[in-house]
């Protein structure tokens, strides 16, 4: 019985009698305890003032491509070159939340959540990248904020997540693009400042660099040498960093700044000393071409050493704006690696999943829900984070509409509810989770997968724009008015 005090035994054992003594069944009792009237101890309850949100991003749910003076993004020339998305799918419509933010914004009203992390198209507000201001769309936005703030839910916004306009010469390979980057943020953050007081400069670094530059299965599909990849990495960090500077220059004190990136995760094989450990290393050196060189002020020696002559020009200055000071950061958590130690330089290894690993509807998304646990420990405990969201976790399903016209995702649900439940250990042991947001509130378009991915917790019919709950959205609702995992 060690660690389960008198009183929270005397708990147990009070409910049991109070049951027992106003004669419900079992389940009953249970049922009055889960509808709050009564403390459950058995319950992984979030504290309170936990935040929960949606998340979603301009080029997957906006459409109006053209609308509103907007000018072409890379993923709008990506989409539209044959063979680059799945069966040519392209963001031109999407959710058409452009036309359609109010009733999504009712969707997250009707789910109750306090945030909503939305993105901004950069190419909506500058058409060009820099230059000349397009007003219609920086009045949408504006008034998006508004419709949100209207309905009592905060918005977190991601300056830019990959829609990179295609007027820049040169995209990242080009260092002048992160220099336009910070003055698109400086613009929109003091246009917005008054009412917008968290905002995130870049969302996952490897997508827009790596998946663009060198594996070329995102926008602009180019396949270039790793001296190349490797400027593209900077020019992405330097980004953040020149724009974190502009954000805190141009907005009122108090305005929170921090990023949202997909730091790659890795779980211990067994949770013991010297697994704990590699998994540390395994942090660091995984993620040393961004998150870990925007925390340490310097690109790790072994990450150099392993470039050789291909490693990063980097300028004079470039840490000091890359290394900023952050009031958060957030993650976007989906899967891990497992890792062991073992004695060879970089300190550990990376375990094969066995073929028999669950995954999702996207075979990317392998099931280990304790990922969401490690994520946060690895970052917090190397880099001492003052305080940490989860920007994105959520999974793909193969979603139908059944007879009765529902959306049972009950798969989703496990996936959700194994995450939460990991996530709930990092919360009770300390660790400084605020927030969490799920990805995605509506079906979108999933890049190269087009609409064959279905992330959302409403169900978008692509023709009419219909949106429809899953299931998983009136349990995400059920979630968030008890603060706790159901
Ligand atoms: C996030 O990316 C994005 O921020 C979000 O926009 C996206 O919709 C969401 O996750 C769901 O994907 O097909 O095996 O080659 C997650 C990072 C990068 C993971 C691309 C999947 C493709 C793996 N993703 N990657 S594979």
């Amino acid at each position: 019985m060690k660690g389960i005090t008198r009183r929270f035994f005397g708990k147990i054992m009070a409910g049991s009698a109070a049951a027992a003594a106003s004669g419900l069944s079992l389940p009953a009792f249970a049922k009055s305890q889960a509808s709050g009237s009564a403390p459950n101890p058995t319950r992984l309850q979030y504290p309170e003032g936990f935040l929960w949100g949606c998340a979603t991003a301009s080029y997957q749910i906006e459409g109006g491509a053209k609308d509103g003076g907007r000018g072409p993004s890379l993923w709008d020339v990506f989409s539209h070159t044959p063979g680059k998305t799945h069966e040519g799918d392209t963001g031109d419509v999407a959710d058409d939340s452009y036309h359609l933010y109010k009733e999504d914004v009712r969707l997250l009203k009707n789910l109750g959540v306090q945030t909503y992390r939305m993105s901004m198209s950069w190419s909506r507000i500058f058409p060009e990248g820099k230059g000349k201001v397009n007003q219609t769309g920086v009045d949408y936005y504006s008034n998006v904020v508004d419709e949100l703030l209207k309905n009592n839910i905060t918005p977190y916004i991601t300056l830019f997540h990959w829609d990179t306009p295609a007027a820049l010469a040169g995209g990242w390979q080009n260092r002048d693009t992160s220099k336009a980057f910070a003055d698109y943020a400086a613009f929109i953050t003091k246009k917005l400042g008054d009412r917008v007081k968290h905002w995130m400069t870049t969302n996952e670094f490897v997508c827009f660099t790596d998946l663009g530059y060198k594996i070329g299965q995102f926008a602009p599909g180019l396949k270039l040498p790793d001296a190349q990849v490797n400027q593209v990495r900077h020019h992405g960090i330097l980004a953040h960093g020149l724009a974190v500077q502009a954000i805190r220059a141009n907005t009122p004190s108090g305005t929170q700044v921090g990023l949202a990136e997909n730091a790659t995760v890795y779980v211990p094989i067994i949770e013991t000393k010297e697994h704990v450990e590699a998994a540390q290393k395994a942090t660091r050196l995984g993620n040393a071409p961004f998150l870990t060189a925007l925390m340490e002020g310097k690109y790790m020696n072994l990450y150099l050493e392993r470039e050789g002559a291909n490693a990063p020009k980097v300028e004079e200055g470039d840490f000091k704006a890359i290394s900023s000071p952050l009031d958060f950061v957030g993650i976007n958590v989906y899967t891990p690696f497992f890792v062991r130690a073992d004695d060879s330089k970089q300190g550990y290894a990376e375990i094969p999943y066995p073929t028999s690993q669950p995954k999702m509807a996207s075979p990317w998304i392998l099931l280990a829900p304790e990922c969401l646990y490690w994520a946060v420990r690895n970052v917090v405990d190397l880099w001492k984070i003052p305080a940490l969201y989860i920007t994105e976790n959520g999974t793909s399903s193969d979603d139908v509409i059944n007879s009765a016209g529902r959306i049972d995702d009950i798969d989703r649900i496990m996936y959700l509810r194994n995450h939460l439940s990991h996530l709930h250990r990092a919360v009770s042991e300390g660790y400084p989770v605020k927030g969490y947001f799920l990805w995605s509130l509506l079906d979108n378009f999933e890049w190269a997968d087009g609409y064959s991915k279905r992330f959302g917790i409403h169900y978008v019919d692509f023709k009419t724009q219909k949106r429809t709950p899953k299931l998983s959205a009136e349990w995400y609702k059920n979630t968030i008015a008890q603060n706790a995992v159901l």
